[in-house]
């Protein structure tokens, strides 16, 4: 029997704080209502995994799943928001505040991980029998600190003080073998509601610990602290989650990783297949699939491999049979240093038979190929094993009935180019999934005023789980629609100054253009030629105090990987430009610089609805799809792009009167490369030159750390790679020109509200449902599979 949660609360909080609800902390409560909400849900969340057991069903294999917050996502999907305000409000608290007191789940980098969390939303909505896999690490990505402007990281050990919603199932254990060691993986699962559906799923996070709970013998023979160090070993493998974001590093500990949870999920899966249909598991294709988030998880082949030869006895050919008809991939990313590749010598010490599976895959790849007629040189290219590198890219690609891009732009890249030899042998497994994002969390919860507004236009909120009707709504814009939309980004503007002024203490005026750039700091994202820009208008103003500018506070938010030193020198130029700019005088109310320590899910949730200007602004071709391009959308922000990624699509949904697009394409960038000179670039642009010998004549303090002197060295010198390699100099007036037009037009306000009106009502096509659905069609073969409602 489930409980009112307005009488299941008060209990629950004093079991967590041992005391009178009313005398519990913000935090106690947060903890105590969670506890409510999973019992809440404990009864369907069973049901539905029984119900899913016997059917087919998808598995979300990811390193990572970046899930943000909890409690209120589940609150709003379960319709208990009301009753949780009561019922909190019943102990003397604000549900808010409750609310603020969750710490993000932070086990993802950046939107692969993020996206895998929305399609977990996205799956259970649509009542589909997906589940997600991956590691329960106990420190999650960084946390991020300024020091004097430098980046500085410090553990991020969110589940410490224990963490309601995830429920650690003993009974589910595996052993996972490792040739220097056998740990075992006990499963944690989070309950993943879905909206407005009885259906909950499951997200299982593994957590590595040893074999023996403790090894009495190494204690009894005064070898205490040797069985202490064993411990720590086992424990390790989901101690940390690595903080790059689309690059890899090859470490020991990151394809234990990898490996370890691939194996014990296939464990589970493999066993309820047996469970379910018997032994025989040459079946096993027809009741399972596996999507592969980028290559993270692709030693999940190999294994598959080796359970079903060594365990259950299938031969090569039988085992190969179902291996090729369970693996999809989906490709994230074109930038090479992405595509994991590991020594052999990995493989050996830590998994020989694995190994030697994979060597039986590139001896077979090798026969196919020469079959096929393809010759040496591109089948030595292709080939699984090369020399001593083991590539994870390709052997995904070899046992794959799908490989999917994330992005029309990009699918058509990696066809076309990172790849080709796939698609020429195998045209047919390529197709793309463009990305999408859960409106539930985007828009419903984090802006419930614009929501609200939709619910009143639309005299619905079947908008919820049907983005796409929302495009009945774009000529729906008449002026008193257009003033309520003003008003409402005036008042998010306003609650997101209040956040800014208690969080960073900076002072920002609502009425400025909030133009806004959040997402890892990498050079391909260009963060370099928004603080360019900012620099150079700041001088203008300098020049000629009387300039007609419009007011702007440019919000920043990112982190840069702990050893991406030319990132980390660009967070410190924000913040060196921000403290100039803050400061000064002579520009005062007219710039404004704020540059979010430790940007997440949650301050995310907080900038996104205040948003006036999404910036996205990469190299065209180098971004895959991108994501926060789509929230901003939904809430209302106008896209400053390239044509890149995902951008493209919001283009073409919202037409080019209702987004700025500016730069260099990507079919154009090789020949403008051919005959590009920075130097004479930077000499010959307005403004340009001024700027960058602003970053190494005095006016800008880099402390000693020589960081600019490298930004500025990697503009415009040749080393030993080109000069601006991400041509931030040659694309600097175009955006120079959009932005500051962009600027101009805000003034309009009808007109921008109008802009902003339409971006909101043609996100339909961005809602991951959509994309949910798609995969679920074309690539899973699932149907939806609801639970039915009792009676509680
Ligand atoms: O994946 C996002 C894309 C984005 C891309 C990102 C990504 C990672 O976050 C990590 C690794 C990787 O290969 C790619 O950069 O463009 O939107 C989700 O597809």
């Amino acid at each position: 029997m489930t409980l009112d949660l307005t009488r299941s609360v008060a209990p629950a909080v004093r079991a967590t704080s041992g005391r009178p609800a009313e005398l519990s902390t913000p935090y106690e409560v947060w903890q105590g209502l969670s506890s409510a909400v999973v019992e809440r849900v404990a009864d369907r969340w069973e049901r539905t995994s029984r119900a899913y057991a016997s059917g087919r069903m998808e598995h979300y294999f990811s390193a990572e799943f970046l899930m943000g917050r909890a409690l209120l996502n589940n609150l709003s999907n379960l319709g208990l928001v009301d009753q949780a305000k009561e019922a909190v409000g019943a102990i003397g608290q604000d549900l808010s505040t409750v609310l603020e007191q969750e710490p993000d789940a932070a086990l993802g980098n950046g939107g692969l991980g993020r996206l895998a969390a929305c399609f977990l939303d996205s799956c259970a909505t649509l009542d589909l029998p997906v589940a997600g896999y991956g590691i329960l690490y106990r420190y999650g990505l960084f946390k991020q600190l300024f020091d004097n402007g430098f980046q500085t990281e410090h553990p991020d050990s969110w589940m410490e003080e224990g963490y309601p919603f995830v429920i650690r199932r003993e009974e589910a254990q595996r052993r996972v073998h490792f040739a220097d060691m056998d740990v075992r993986a006990i499963p944690y699962d989070m309950p993943i509601t879905g909206y407005g559906t009885q259906n909950v799923n499951t997200l299982r996070l593994w957590k590595a610990e040893p074999i023996e709970e403790f090894d009495y013998d190494a204690f009894n023979s005064q070898r205490f602290t040797d069985a202490i160090v064993e411990r720590e070993r086992a424990m390790d493998i989901s101690r940390v989650l690595y903080p790059n974001d689309t690059t890899y590093e090859g470490k020991v500990l990151r394809v234990r990783q990898q490996y370890f949870f691939v194996s014990a999920s296939l464990q589970t899966i493999i066993d309820t297949y047996v469970a379910e249909h018997g032994e025989d598991l040459s079946g096993f294709a027809e009741f399972n699939a596996v999507q592969l988030n980028d290559t993270h998880p692709v030693l999940a082949i190999p294994e598959l491999m080796r359970l079903l030869m060594d365990v259950h006895g299938l031969g090569w050919e039988s085992a190969w049979d179902v291996v090729s008809r369970t693996f999809a991939y989906t490709n994230h990313t074109v930038l090479s240093e992405a595509l994991e590749k590991w020594d052999v010598s990995i493989f050996e010490r830590l998994f020989p038979r694995i190994l030697e599976i994979v060597r039986e895959i590139d001896r077979r790849f090798r026969l196919d190929m020469a079959e096929r007629g393809i010759d040496q040189g591109t089948t030595d290219y292709m080939a699984p094993i090369a020399g001593d590198t083991v590539r994870m890219a390709w052997i995904a690609c070899y046992a794959s009935y799908s490989i999917n891009g994330v992005a029309a732009l990009h699918t058509e890249i990696i066809k076309r180019e990172t790849l080709k030899e796939w698609h020429a042998i195998w045209p047919e497994r390529f197709n793309n999934k463009t990305n999408g994002v859960t409106p539930r969390r985007w828009l419903k919860q984090c802006n419930p005023r614009l929501a609200a507004l939709l619910d009143e236009v639309m005299g619905s909120d079947q908008w919820v789980t049907d983005l796409s009707v929302l495009a009945e709504a774009t000529d729906k814009a008449d002026d008193a629609v257009l003033e309520k939309l003003a008003a409402i980004k005036r008042e998010n503007k306003r609650d997101f100054a209040a956040w800014i002024a208690e969080r960073e203490g900076i002072e920002i005026d609502p009425d400025a253009i909030f133009d806004v750039q959040i997402k890892r700091l990498h050079e391909y994202k260009r963060q370099l030629l928004n603080a360019l820009y900012i620099l150079d208008l700041y001088f203008r103003i300098k020049e000629d105090p009387t300039l007609e500018v419009p007011k702007r506070v440019f919000v920043f938010g990112a982190k840069a990987a702990p050893g991406y030193y030319r990132a980390k020198g660009v967070i410190k130029l924000i913040n060196t430009i921000a403290a100039l700019v803050n400061d000064d005088a002579d520009v005062a109310g007219r710039i404004k610089v704020v540059f979010v320590h430790n940007y997440n899910v949650s301050p995310a949730e907080h900038i996104i609805p205040a948003a006036d200007v999404s910036e996205q602004i990469s190299t065209a071709g180098k971004e895959a799809s991108g994501t926060s391009n789509m929230k901003f959308m939904m809430n209302g922000a106008l896209t400053l792009g390239t044509l890149d990624g995902a951008n493209v699509e919001i283009l073409d949904a919202v037409g080019e009167d209702n987004a700025y697009i500016f730069g260099a394409k990507e079919e154009e960038l090789p020949q403008l490369r051919a005959s590009y000179d920075p130097a004479q670039v930077a000499a010959s642009t307005p403004g340009l030159q001024r700027v960058l010998d602003a970053l190494t004549d005095g006016t800008l303090d880099d402390n000693g750390s020589g960081w600019f002197a490298d930004l500025r060295r990697s503009l415009l010198e040749a080393s030993h790679e080109p000069a601006d390699v991400y041509y931030v100099l040659g694309d600097f007036a175009a955006y120079r020109e959009t932005k500051d037009a962009m600027a101009a037009d805000y003034a309009d306000q009808k007109a921008w509200q109008k802009k902003a009106w339409i971006n909101i009502t043609q996100s339909g096509r961005f809602s991951s449902d959509r994309t949910i659905r798609d995969y679920a069609d074309e690539v899973w073969k699932l149907t939806a599979t609801p639970i039915p409602a009792t009676a509680a």
